[in-house]
Formats: C-alpha cells, sequence, structure tokens
C-alpha cells in the first residue's frame, strides 16, 4: 500500500532531474563567498523578487529570524499575526536571539488590517518598547493557506511607511500566492523591506530559502547568518535543486491547488468532519474534526496509510504537494470514507 503523506509540502523528496542538477553542480567554498551555484541562486532570487540581493540560508526559520534580527535592535516589538509562524513554530526563536518581543495581533485566516497595526503601534515614550518591525505572512499556514490579498499589503506598507517601521515577509509560500492571483513575486514583494522564500516546501527541493531586501541589509544579514551559524560551505549542491525547482516546479504549483480543492470537495460530505471547500485558496486543507480528538483520527488514518497533521485538538491540516497525484487523492478520499465508514 503506497503510504500517501499529506502532513505538509516539506516532506516532497528531489526527482531524478532535480538530483542529477544537483550531482552536477559546481561548488567552492560559500563563506569565502566563491561558490558560482550559491551566487546564481542569489541574484536569481534577488532579481525574481525585484530586490537588491539575497543570502541562501538552510531553513525558513533562519530566514525568518535573521530578517527580525536585522530589522531590529534588543528590547524593540515587532508586531505580528497571533498564529504566524514566527511566533507560533519557531522555537522562541525571537527571544532567545534577538532580544526583542511580539505584539500578537488576531488576523482573519490570519489577514490583518493596517487599522489594526495603526493601534498597536507604541506612542513614543521611554516606558514602552519601540515599534520596529511588522511581520505579515503569505500564504498564512494557519490561516489555512489564504492568501494576503494585495490591496491590504499596500495599506498596511503605508502604515509602515508613515510610522518608520521596517516590512517583513514570511513568503514561505510566497510561490503558492502567485501561481494563484497571477501577481508576480516582486509586484508583492516591492511593498516590502524584506521578503523570505522556500526551496523546500512546493517547490520540492530538500534544502533551503532566501531572504532578499537592500544590499546593505543583506550585508548585515550576512553577519547574523555567520553568528546564528548558518554558513555553509560547498552549498551549490543545494543551491542546484533550488535553482532547478524555480525553472522546473514553479507553474506546476497550480496542480497542487486543484488537488487541495479536489480533497476539500471529496471530505465536505463525510461524517464526524467539517470542511470549507470555498476557504481552499492554495495547498491546504483544514479540516475540523468534530467527533473525537483530532490526533486519535490521525492514528487510525496513519494505519491506512494516509498521514495527516493534528494541529489542534479539533483541527487537521492536509498539505497537498509534488509527491501527491490526482489518484493519490482519490485513493486517500477512498480510504478514508472507508475508515468512517468502519468506525461508524
Ligand atoms: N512550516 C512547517 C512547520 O514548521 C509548521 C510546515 O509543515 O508547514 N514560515 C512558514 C509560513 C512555514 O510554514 C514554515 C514551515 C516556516 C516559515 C519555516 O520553514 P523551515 O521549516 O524551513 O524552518
Amino acid at each position: 500500500m503506497k503510504v500517501i503523506d499529506l502532513r505538509s509540502d516539506t516532506v516532497t523528496r528531489p526527482t531524478p532531474a532535480m538530483r542529477q542538477a544537483m550531482a552536477e553542480a559546481e561548488v567552492g567554498d560559500d563563506v569565502f563567498g566563491e561558490d558560482p551555484t550559491v551566487n546564481a541562486l542569489q541574484a536569481r532570487s534577488a532579481a525574481l523578487l525585484g530586490k537588491e540581493a539575497a543570502l541562501f540560508v538552510p531553513s525558513g526559520t533562519m530566514a525568518n529570524q535573521l530578517a527580525i534580527r536585522t530589522h531590529t535592535e534588543p528590547g524593540d516589538e515587532v508586531i505580528i499575526e497571533g498564529s504566524s509562524h514566527p511566533f507560533n513554530y519557531e522555537g522562541g526563536a525571537t527571544a532567545a536571539l534577538s532580544g526583542v518581543q511580539f505584539f500578537t495581533l488576531p488576523g482573519r485566516r490570519g489577514i490583518l488590517e493596517a487599522s489594526q497595526i495603526e493601534a498597536a503601534i507604541r506612542p513614543p515614550d521611554h516606558h514602552y518598547p519601540r515599534t520596529r518591525l511588522v511581520c505579515l505572512e503569505n500564504t498564512h499556514n494557519r490561516g489555512g493557506g489564504s492568501i494576503f490579498p494585495l490591496e491590504k499589503i499596500l495599506e498596511i506598507a503605508g502604515v509602515a511607511r508613515d510610522r518608520g517601521l521596517a516590512l517583513h515577509l514570511d513568503g514561505a509560500r510566497l510561490f503558492n500566492a502567485c501561481v494563484a492571483t497571477g501577481i508576480k513575486p516582486a509586484e508583492y514583494a516591492r511593498h516590502f523591506d524584506s521578503v523570505s522564500f522556500c526551496l523546500s516546501k512546493g517547490l520540492g527541493a530538500p534544502v533551503g530559502s532566501l531572504l532578499a531586501g537592500s544590499a546593505a541589509f543583506i550585508d548585515r544579514a550576512h553577519r547574523f547568518r555567520k553568528m546564528f551559524g548558518g554558513g555553509m560551505r560547498q552549498a551549490g549542491i543545494l543551491a542546484a535543486a533550488g535553482l532547478y525547482a524555480l525553472d522546473h516546479h514553479i507553474e506546476r504549483l497550480e496542480e497542487d491547488h486543484r488537488h487541495a480543492r479536489l480533497l476539500a470537495q471529496g471530505l465536505a460530505g463525510f461524517p464526524g468532519v467539517e470542511v470549507k471547500p470555498e476557504e481552499v485558496e492554495t495547498n491546504m486543507v483544514f479540516v475540523r474534526v468534530t467527533d473525537r480528538p483530532a490526533a486519535e483520527l490521525a492514528r487510525a488514518l496513519r494505519e491506512q496509510g494516509v498521514l495527516l497533521l493534528a494541529t489542534a485538538r479539533d483541527t487537521i491540516r492536509c498539505v497537498t504537494h509534488l509527491d501527491v497525484s490526482e489518484a493519490d487523492i482519490h485513493d486517500a478520499l477512498a480510504r478514508i470514507t472507508e475508515w468512517l465508514h468502519h468506525a461508524g
């Protein structure tokens, strides 16, 4: 029985063609700035986002943490949505590595309004932390793979600019938003001082993320990358996978989105679960489990060879990706129906 792994788009394995590109990569010592493949990936990523420079880093977490460290000084405050990745899933790194605190705001499916941000900015008084940075997430993971509407980004960027705040985009899945909306990466990116994106999610590379911004910003981030232990040597082997992914795996994200819709539509009628297919915007389906703990359902389905992620007591997340075909979606739905039918 083939295991259908819908826990995350991080589980993809490099394709034979990607492995070939990795094997053939020209490499050098990137800590000396001498890896031609890393340099090519950085230049390509900066151009794609319309930024002056970009830095290759091991993970999306490091990209976000570097951005936060680079934009702030200890004691500063960062405005962020309450279900965002840096606040919830980065091991408390922001407190530990940057010595800054978060001011969290409740979003609607992860989406914030400019008025909420405006109201959260601290007055200039020595009692308060200094508000320095706003972080947004597009697509928003816990928001359900939701797309941050460009007009709302524009309004928020206006507030940030007027109030002298930096603006960072956690674009771990930015290309999913781009493919779903037809908006170019640079069109999103130009409203932000820094943007990160991941190669190791929907794009299917085994490792790596990019952080992009002005040349001065990336120069400062480079120093913190070293400090955080993220300087890699012959990293061109990994960067080659990234270049391959940018060439071959962006347009196909549309397939993942179609599969997510199929999955949501298929699950919508099942007893014991609640799904809103109309809320599926990209490659994620969040399922509310109504008649048992979500972890119990995930455990039971694992035995049927369908891996899902319980993200809360009553919530399961399913993510479609490169290693899941349309036939796999039908197969997963059949196995889930069968199990629910037997479980009564
Ligand atoms: N997200 C992972 C888990 O950590 C939850 C996943 O399976 O979705 N930003 C966003 C929006 C993310 O979803 C993630 C990873 C990251 C940053 C961090 O990327 P990595 O895992 O490369 O550090």
